[in-house]
């Protein structure tokens, strides 16, 4: 949507995150461009989702005329491309805080009610503004859009978004979605056991963001005897049919929301074991982060000389250039997410884990083992039909025998790459 519009900072990455109007104007480029981008998208099976910002308009302070023509004024609340005027706005009474701004994440009413860093606060509870953010929402549809992330979820009420929700019609068929589709829904919502908000109050609006989850990831990957543990509902951690996973986002990698104990495609090594565990580990949702190099957190995408976001640059063997890093493209990673649909719906068995090195199986369709070191030899239960397998990470340059019992003699040798992932019907 239209956002602010920063040059004195150099149009850092988060202007995007202070809302304008709900017009699909943006550094990106326009509606138009957007629309064929995911039709485009949708006839080659790949599908858009959109991070939807509709806990907020701009900070306080921020006045101009964003890239659709709409203007903003924050003080003011007033916002013409939509319409929003101060009305629409959370009243002042609703926030118990001194300041006005979110400063106590141990109540409710200050999470949800006051100011997220200076964001003017939409009043969800609202008839109009309920409306307003559907319109929104609805077009996406029409466009094609398969889901939403929504951001700060947790600055939200529950019940407004699930209403907001229950105004938005099913995806269009003519998009190749099946009669009856819902838009995919994951709420962001930071819980680390650190204040009132819970990632189970949004059970019913969608999956939730599981940022324990990365931290245990990374503790795992550091100390693989921790790996077991990954997964911990005791600490409180999203049920498994809810939960949306990932290594690291677009915050925690930078420092800001979330951050701490995250793993980062800054070290390359370590990252592509984060991601092949989580992509062999069945539980949650998984999401693959896909990034630009920076050396300030504040740095928006590789840009052309107008600052609009350069195009990203395919080498020759398939990488990326221009400043992109394209952890999607990297080899364990788009190998692990073939891995991981192939063996969808199973459960993980025959987990062995001797602190250095770790594997277990998918049900009777996929076998994984990694070892930290870069080597291990091990004879382990496979959980597959007795056959010859090929190790996808190695392109099936080596090959795994598993006996009538359903055993087989793992050995790997590779440091930068030290995986097998070995499926049913799976090729180089
Ligand atoms: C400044 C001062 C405030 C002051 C305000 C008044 O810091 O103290 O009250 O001015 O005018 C930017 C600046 C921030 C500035 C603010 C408002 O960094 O200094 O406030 O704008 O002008 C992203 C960035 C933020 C950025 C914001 C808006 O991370 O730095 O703020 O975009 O541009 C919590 C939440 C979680 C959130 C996370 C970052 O629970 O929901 O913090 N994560 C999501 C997104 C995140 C985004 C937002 C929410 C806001 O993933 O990227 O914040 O939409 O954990
Ligand atoms: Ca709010």
């Amino acid at each position: 949507m239209e956002h602010v519009i920063l040059p004195n900072d150099n149009y850092p990455w988060w202007q995007r995150y202070q809302p304008v109007s709900y017009q699909l104007y943006s550094r990106s480029g326009t509606p138009e461009q957007f629309a064929d981008m995911v039709r485009r998208c949708n006839a080659v099976g790949v599908r858009t989702y959109v991070d939807a910002v509709i806990n907020h308009m701009t900070g306080l302070g921020r006045v101009g005329v964003s890239y659709g023509g709409s203007s903003y004024n924050g003080d003011a609340h007033d916002f013409p491309g939509v319409p929003y005027t101060a009305e629409h706005f959370t009243p002042k009474n609703l926030c118990p805080s001194s300041d006005g701004n979110v400063n106590n994440y141990a109540v409710e009413e200050n999470v949800r009610n006051c100011y997220l860093v200076g964001l003017t606060d939409l009043y969800g509870a609202l008839d109009y503004v309920r409306n307003a953010v559907a319109g929104y929402l609805n077009n996406l549809v029409d466009l094609g859009v398969a889901g939403i992330r929504i951001d700060a979820a947790k600055h939200m009420w529950p019940a407004d978004i699930a209403n907001m929700l229950s105004r938005v019609k099913d995806l269009p068929t003519s998009h190749g979605f099946p009669a009856g589709s819902k838009l995919f829904v994951y709420n962001e919502v930071i819980d680390r056991n650190d204040g009132a908000v819970t990632v189970d109050e949004y059970y019913d609006t969608g999956m939730v963001t599981e940022f324990r989850y990365c931290m245990k990831l990374a503790w795992g990957i550091a100390d693989y005897g921790q790996l077991g543990g990954l997964v911990d509902y005791g600490w409180g951690m999203a049920r498994d049919d809810r939960a949306f996973v990932f290594v690291d986002n677009h915050d925690n990698q930078r420092g800001h929301g979330g951050a701490g104990d995250v793993i980062t495609h800054k070290t390359p090594r370590e990252y592509k074991q984060a991601v092949a565990y989580m992509t062999a580990h069945p539980y949650g949702f998984a999401q693959v982060m896909s990034s630009y190099y920076f050396t300030n957190t504040d740095e928006g995408p590789p840009h052309n000389a107008d600052w609009s976001t350069a195009d990203v640059v395919i080498n020759a063997d398939g990488s990326c250039g221009g400043g992109w890093v394209c952890e999607h493209r990297w080899n364990v990673i788009a190998k692990m997410v073939r891995f991981r649909n192939a063996v969808a719906g199973t459960a993980m068995e025959n987990y062995w884990n001797n602190g250095g090195a770790v594997a277990f199986s998918r049900g009777n369709k996929g076998f994984f083992a990694m070892a930290k070191g870069g080597s291990m030899d091990q004879t382990l239960s496979t959980g597959l039909p007795a056959g010859t397998y090929c190790n996808i990470i190695d392109s099936c340059a080596t090959n795994i025998n598993v006996g009538s019992d359903g055993k087989a003699r793992i050995q790997i040798n590779n440091y930068e790459e030290p995986i097998v992932a070995i499926c049913v019907g799976c090729t180089a």
